[in-house]
């Protein structure tokens, strides 16, 4: 199945226990990569785009409780120019050699069997990659609960809204607990504010992230949902958590593993959440899809911070052509914004919102601009809490650039040495420092989302050398010295977290080495580096 290309099938009989009978049931999936279609019994349920959100359907009519029923999820992996990811429709996938005009490999192209060509940085693993469950809820139920904290004084307070299936029923009750399962405040009614006196606030750790629980009553019907109360905000050049200026420190990850490939892996989970506390990290983005719930509620829980990302990469393809003109994929992409925050509004967790990863935004700038400044109008719209908003950019003309200087935290992916200047870091530094020279003039919060260095483990240099983990450290050590001498920088995230499985490759070997871990999460030598170094930075006021 490697080089699977369009659909497959998974098939099952279920059977409901008569138990449930009277009870509303449905049918949800945690995410399907990249299309699914749900049959029950050979007749068409539903069907949903998209491989990394949560969908549903209500069976309550569909599946009579004690029956047995026949269950197939046809699943296509196919990407393209209107999915999200993207797909090349033609040439090569993410960072190919093209060798364009070569008669025999133009030939070639136009011969060799259809094939998905990602325009990404990672495998295209697809399938049912996360939990699918049938839970069932009283004829008249919750719909959705919504929870937008602030800090008055010493008080918490929760704006709170509640949706029920109807709205001539039963009242609705909120409790709100605290983390002992005591009952410190109640309100009654669709929606208000609630009054927290004296509330533990949410801290990254190592400061406390204190959970209280909002228990929710509706009729027969009963929700629990964690929350923390905590604030987020830009001020200038800062970024505010509960009003003190914040550093990142930490990475972009995958959801990647050698034996479940994408599928969701909640030991890993742990396992990464445990090497994050070891290197004194306290953040990481979920580059470049939405991971699953589990992880963000294992966040919340843990004291980490999460930039939360839209599959949204692999938006360009070169100067010649306008993606923003030709890539159908603007419907989607809303879609896929209101979907991220509906599922992970209430997440203390979360503080900022990335509409996507290195979009072409140098090369139709107009376009540009138009096509990314009314998402991120939207993503402010639909966000109850109106957290920061951001979009991640590639190495590219800054200066030219008018779409990353638009958002609320500059956001930028660098690689002066690697990618460019390769190998030479006096070169890479002194570029490096020419464009923070030029972002220092912005008055944004900027951060770098992703700098690394390619490190096979195991191959040592005593003179750095591209692919040995000195060179790995040496990138690292010279440019976080860059960063360090700017008060508007406000975080470093690394690329990557572990080394992970990309499509094949002349600059892949065996995926992509920028890890400071392997993929089994060995530690390389830039992870004890960074150690020592985040071991020093606190999590706040780092930049005064
Ligand atoms: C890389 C990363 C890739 O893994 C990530 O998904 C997106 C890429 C670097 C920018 N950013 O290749 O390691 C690629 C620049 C090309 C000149």
């Amino acid at each position: 199945y490697r080089n699977h290309y369009g659909y497959a099938y998974y098939r099952r009989n279920i059977t409901v226990p008569s138990y449930y009978k009277g009870q509303r049931l449905v049918l949800r999936f945690d995410a399907v990569t990249h299309f699914a279609k749900i049959y029950l019994n050979g007749v068409l349920l539903t069907q949903h785009k998209g491989g990394f959100l949560p969908f549903e359907v209500d069976i309550t009519d569909k599946l009579c409780a004690g029956e047995s029923a026949e269950l197939v999820v046809a699943v296509d992996n196919r990407i393209n120019h209107s999915t999200l990811p993207v797909g090349n429709e033609e040439g090569t996938s993410f960072m190919g050699a093209d060798n364009a005009g070569v008669p025999g490999v133009e030939a070639a192209k136009r011969w060799r069997k259809p094939q998905n060509l990602p325009n990404f940085d990672f495998f295209n693993y697809a399938g049912i990659n996360r939990p699918v469950r049938i839970y069932t809820t009283p004829k008249a139920y919750i719909k959705d609960v919504t929870l937008v904290t602030d800090i008055r004084g010493t008080d918490g307070i929760v704006n709170y809204q509640v949706k029920t299936s109807d709205t001539d029923g039963q009242e609705v009750v909120l409790q709100i607990l605290d983390a002992n399962g005591n009952e410190v405040a109640q309100a009654k009614g669709t929606s208000g504010e609630i009054v927290i006196p004296d509330a533990k606030l949410w801290e990254p750790y190592p400061g406390t992230p204190y959970l209280y629980t909002a228990a929710v009553t509706f009729g027969d019907d009963y929700y629990e949902e964690p929350f923390g109360v905590r604030t987020v905000r830009v001020e200038g050049t800062s970024f505010l958590i509960n009003g003190k200026p914040f550093y990142f420190k930490g990475f972009g990850k995958h959801e990647d593993s050698a034996f479940h490939g994408r599928g969701m892996d909640v030991c890993l989970d742990v396992k990464d959440v445990n090497l994050i506390h070891w290197l004194h990290a306290n953040s990481f983005r979920t580059s470049h899809y939405p991971y699953a719930e589990e992880m963000y509620r294992l966040c919340d829980r843990e004291g980490i911070v999460i930039i939360d990302e839209v599959p949204a990469v692999g938006i360009g393809a070169g100067a010649g052509i306008n993606p923003y003109e030709t890539f159908p994929i603007r419907e989607h992409h809303e879609q896929v914004i209101k979907d991220m925050i509906a599922r992970d509004k209430n997440h203390p967790c979360v503080v900022m919102w990335s509409l996507g990863n290195e979009p072409d935004t140098e090369n139709f700038p107009e376009s540009a601009y138009k096509y990314w400044h009314s998402l991120y109008e939207l993503a402010h719209e639909t966000d109850p809490s109106n957290r920061p908003v951001t979009l991640v950019c590639c190495q590219n003309n800054y200066e030219k650039d008018m779409v990353t200087r638009s958002m609320d935290v500059v956001c930028i992916n660098r690689y002066y040495g690697w990618y460019n200047l390769s190998g030479d870091l006096d070169a890479a530094c002194y570029g490096l420092n020419l464009e923070l020279d030029f972002w220092e003039k912005q008055n944004k919060p900027v951060m770098i989302t992703e700098y690394g260095a390619d490190a096979v483990a195991g191959i040592h240099e005593c003179v750095p050398e591209m692919f040995s983990e000195e060179f790995q450290v040496e990138f690292y050590k010279r440019q976080n010295a860059q960063f360090d001498k700017r008060k508007f920088f406000i975080g470093e995230h690394v690329w990557n977290f572990a080394d992970f499985a990309t499509v094949q490759g002349c600059m892949r070997v065996d995926g992509n080495k920028k890890g400071l871990f392997t993929r089994e999460r060995r530690p390389k030598m830039a992870a004890h580096y960074f150690k020592e170094r985040w071991g020093e930075i606190p999590n706040f006021e780092y930049k005064g």
